[in-house]
């Protein structure tokens, strides 16, 4: 298939702009009300992009705003090309585009293309198994020698990730479709190319109506295992994803998008989200010469402080393990692919309580040290709402106090296996997506500016302290210093494209590396702890002459860092 697209360059871009961007990422839900219904909506975000202008951030990326039952508050997308009226409308959408171009800025949206919701009209269709739909999914009988719809007649064992099976019967068909999420997101089947056109031309119209790329949902899960394309039980596997994901066919269907979509283009950011991606698949599928992506989201070091594959069996996470990981990505990525920078998302706690130290103490210290050094590694840095104030985690104290559907269907499940009930609550605790979905904290007053109405989440107590208003009026806060970070990044070539190696692997308070390109060399020592570090001079060498390109505390000690103190260096190269 051909497309009315301009034609490609004919050489891949190894230089795309968005090597020097920074992406802030907005969960609609949780950003600005404006209509007093609770709930966040596109004019809210409108209303705030001269902040988001302030804080220097580049790009958008908006979390689903499509019409959805909100089974997964909008990763279940019932109409791919129409905005859900608890947001607002297409046309609200269109004048966001706008404002945000205006603004210099540009706007990604949110792919969710793996799986649809079960009200989406390609899957209703589907239940029919005459339509010419029912291959759009996945449709299997009951297990050999079982009752269709009965316990254990499913046709495999395996679980889904907010549910207790992958499979949900229907009893009008007497089959099973695949939702590997939840029942309310079945699985679409790629290998239907019918399936592929038609994701194609619902990115082509996004494209066409402004939109300036795509973060796309899972979509190294698209390619599904070829035991399960060619009609079999998906394989057992390692648990988590790793039995399913980065299927064979998986770059085909990435060049096949990027080159029917355009995606090529040079003012378009692709980014794929990839649970189960080692560095051996994002470098090929960030390699430009492919032409798939531009970046990938990895998962490996969010699954660290785990003790299996379910990120509820709490686990310490020694700072070595989580610098030698981000490390390996550097590496792994440093002469073909880009990696993207991340620690908070919808998807994960908040990273200054889980990284740092959220205490009244540290908590601007801890939040600014995180900051600086995953804005000093190479490749694209992903600000998370809140993040750049330094937001944290809710005190979540009892089951009535979650919404989220995984953590939901995890008590369930894991209290019904036996699980003690506290030990659960302190898995949520700690884990929980709900601790990134609290309101956005824009002020002191009763609900944190967020809302006129009542919040659909309760807005976190502490935001009578930690609030952008505060924030932006304080030049030593957690926002001042993303906005010097920012700055940094679209300043230094260095910051961007400089070569990169970890020092004092094993230090446990620690964490230092160098950036260098040609005659310039920045060092990034910061302390990850709450105790002060003797600096270990004579492994770093002599640091008397070095220059202070930026820094987390007014007060320096040559010899030390305070708790969780960052300094950025420019040092002689020898
Ligand atoms: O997340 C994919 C994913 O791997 C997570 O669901 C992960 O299993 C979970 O968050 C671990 O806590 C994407 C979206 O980011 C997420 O919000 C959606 O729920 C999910 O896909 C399904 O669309």
């Amino acid at each position: 298939m051909t497309t009315d697209h301009p034609a490609l360059a004919p050489t891949s871009r190894p230089d795309g702009w968005w090597r020097s961007a920074v992406v802030y990422q907005i969960y609609p839900r949780s950003f600005q009300d404006t209509d007093g219904d609770g709930i966040g909506d596109i004019p809210g975000i409108t209303s705030r992009l001269d902040y988001l202008a302030e804080l220097g951030v580049d790009v958008l990326w908006l979390s689903p705003v499509y019409r959805s039952p909100q089974v997964d508050n909008g990763y279940d997308i019932s109409d791919y090309q129409d905005v859900d009226p608890l947001f607002g409308t297409l046309a609200d959408l269109d004048e966001l585009i706008a404002a945000t171009h205006a603004r210099g800025m540009k706007l990604v949206m949110d792919l969710v293309v793996n799986h649809t919701s079960d009200q989406h009209a390609w899957f209703t269709e589907s239940r029919d198994p005459a339509s010419a739909k029912r291959d759009w999914y996945y449709w299997r009988p009951a297990r050999e020698g079982h009752e269709p719809g009965t316990p254990g007649a499913e046709p495999d064992d395996s679980r889904a990730a907010f549910a207790p099976s992958a499979w949900t019967y229907d009893p009008a068909s007497g089959e099973y479709y695949l939702g590997i999420f939840s029942p309310g997101q079945p699985d679409l089947n790629w290998e239907n190319e019918d399936v592929r056109h038609a994701v194609h031309r619902m990115m082509r119209w996004w494209v066409d109506r402004g939109v300036d790329g795509f973060r796309m949902d899972v979509i190294n899960l698209i390619s599904k295992p070829a035991a399960l394309t060619s009609g079999g039980p998906i394989p057992a596997g390692a648990g988590g994803f790793g039995a399913i994901a980065n299927g064979p066919r998986l770059d085909e269907f990435l060049a096949e998008m990027n080159r029917e979509v355009g995606l090529d283009a040079e003012h378009l950011i692709t980014v794929g989200e990839m649970p189960g991606a080692t560095v051996e698949v994002a470098r090929r599928v960030t390699d430009p010469a492919r032409r798939e992506l531009n970046m990938v989201f990895t998962f490996e070091h969010v699954n660290l402080d785990q003790a299996s594959h379910s990120k509820w069996d709490l686990a310490d996470l020694p700072l070595p393990v989580l610098k030698a990981n981000l490390a390996h990505w550097q590496e792994g990525l440093a002469d073909a692919g880009w990696n993207s920078l991340y620690l908070d998302n919808h998807d994960q706690p908040r990273a200054v309580s889980r990284f740092g130290d959220d205490s009244p103490e540290h908590r601007v210290s801890s939040a600014k040290t995180l900051a600086t050094v995953l804005h000093l590694h190479k490749g694209t840095p992903y600000v998370y709402q809140g993040e750049e104030f330094g937001m944290t985690n809710a005190p979540l104290t009892r089951i009535e106090h979650y919404q989220d559907v995984e953590s939901l269907n995890y008590h369930t499940l894991a209290t019904a296996g036996g699980t003690p009930e506290e030990e659960v609550l302190a898995s949520l605790a700690a884990k929980s997506r709900d601790h990134a979905r609290t309101p956005v904290q824009w002020d002191a007053t009763d609900n944190a500016g967020f809302t006129t109405g009542t919040p659909w989440f309760a807005v976190n107590p502490d935001h009578t302290e930690i609030n952008a208003e505060a924030a932006r009026r304080d030049p030593d806060s957690v926002f001042a210093h993303f906005q010097r970070l920012i700055r940094l990044r679209h300043d230094s070539e260095t910051v961007r494209e400089g070569r990169f190696a970890l020092l004092l692997p094993d230090h446990e308070q620690i964490w230092a590396f160098t950036r260098t390109l040609e005659d310039e060399r920045l060092l990034v020592v910061a302390n990850c702890s709450s105790r002060p570090a003797e600096l270990p001079l004579q492994e770093l060498g002599e640091l008397d002459d070095a220059e202070l390109v930026l820094g987390t505390h007014a007060d320096r000690d040559p010899g030390r860092l305070a708790a969780w103190e960052s300094r950025v260096l420019r040092v002689r190269t020898l």
